[in-house]
């Protein structure tokens, strides 16, 4: 097993509160807080990450950090900006929450991320299947997959870890990878992407990631379609036009959107439980 380069999850889910795309399923909280157009838990972190102090400053460990920002790191080096990159994909919601030795959901309800999951051999989602079925299906080598509809539109961009149905592959070795089997994709993806499991140097396009975050109901400034609570979108990375990178607008002062809180809100955030520790390693 390589060295585990850091590990990231959401610190805290949320379901059914004001704007929950889908009820009786767990958000992660930034997710959350981002649909509901309110911070649902302010004492709470949203996102939690640790990344390895030992990396650069153990001589057994044949690896070092790039801090450089221009994504060139040299022989032996992992770049710091894309491992970042990458641990914020998990705590935005690049994981499940299912239990990945039990099949279990988490606390019986489903998670935005599973919505999407497929076994493609069955036909079924996540969703429907038994906790043995989705033991199953996270150690079936290109079977599990990936089916939200903005993935599947881009796929077209990917040579390998695709199938001919669009659908993109998750990584399911037959051997459980605890913590990082399905919620990463397949490390077959060719060209490699972001949130593959293993490090392929240095990525700071966010690559098909985003689609992914799109099919979890994040909205995407840049997109050109304005989703609430964008108040315009323009298609581009232009901060200082009519309409900014956070899609906002020119510059007019927004009313705070405040969500009527659900009874039904429960939360979780401690700001010390990450939801599964999704660790990123250097291949072994
Ligand atoms: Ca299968
Ligand atoms: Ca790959
Ligand atoms: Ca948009
Ligand atoms: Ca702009
Ligand atoms: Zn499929
Ligand atoms: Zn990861």
């Amino acid at each position: 097993m390589g060295a585990v380069l850091a590990l990231a999850g959401a610190a805290g889910v949320d379901r059914d509160f004001a704007g929950a795309p889908v009820a009786a399923t767990f958000y992660p909280a930034a997710l959350a807080d981002k649909l509901a157009g309110m911070d649902l838990f302010p004492p709470g972190d949203d996102v939690g990450a640790e990344f390895n102090s030992s990396i650069g400053t153990t001589c057994t460990l044949a690896v070092d950090w790039y801090y450089g920002l221009d994504a060139s790191p040299g022989f032996g080096e992992v770049d710091f900006v894309t491992t970042v990159l990458h641990e914020l994909g998990h705590g935005l919601g690049f994981a499940t929450f299912v239990d990945d030795t039990t099949g279990e959901k988490f606390l019986g309800f489903d998670d935005v991320f599973m919505l999407q999951l497929e076994d493609h051999s069955t036909g079924e989602l996540w969703p429907d299947m038994s906790d043995a079925e989705r033991v199953t299906s996270s150690t079936d080598p290109g079977d599990l997959h990936w089916v939200g509809a903005e993935v599947v539109a881009a796929s077209g961009s990917l040579s390998d870890g695709v199938h001919a149905s669009g659908h993109v592959e998750m990584f399911a070795p037959s051997t459980l990878d605890p913590g990082s089997s399905v919620s990463h994709f397949s490390d077959d993806l060719d060209p490699d992407g972001l949130m593959e499991p293993f490090e392929t140097g240095a990525l700071h396009d966010v690559g098909l990631a985003l689609e992914l975050f799109a099919d979890l109901d994040w909205c995407i400034c840049g997109n050109g379609v304005v989703e609430p609570p964008e108040l315009c979108d323009d298609g581009n990375s232009i901060d200082d036009d009519f309409c900014s990178n956070a899609c906002q607008g020119p510059p007019v002062p927004m009313l705070p959107v405040w969500g009527r809180v659900a009874g039904a809100l429960l939360l979780l955030s401690t700001g010390i439980v990450l939801l599964g520790q999704h660790p990123r390693r250097v291949r072994p």
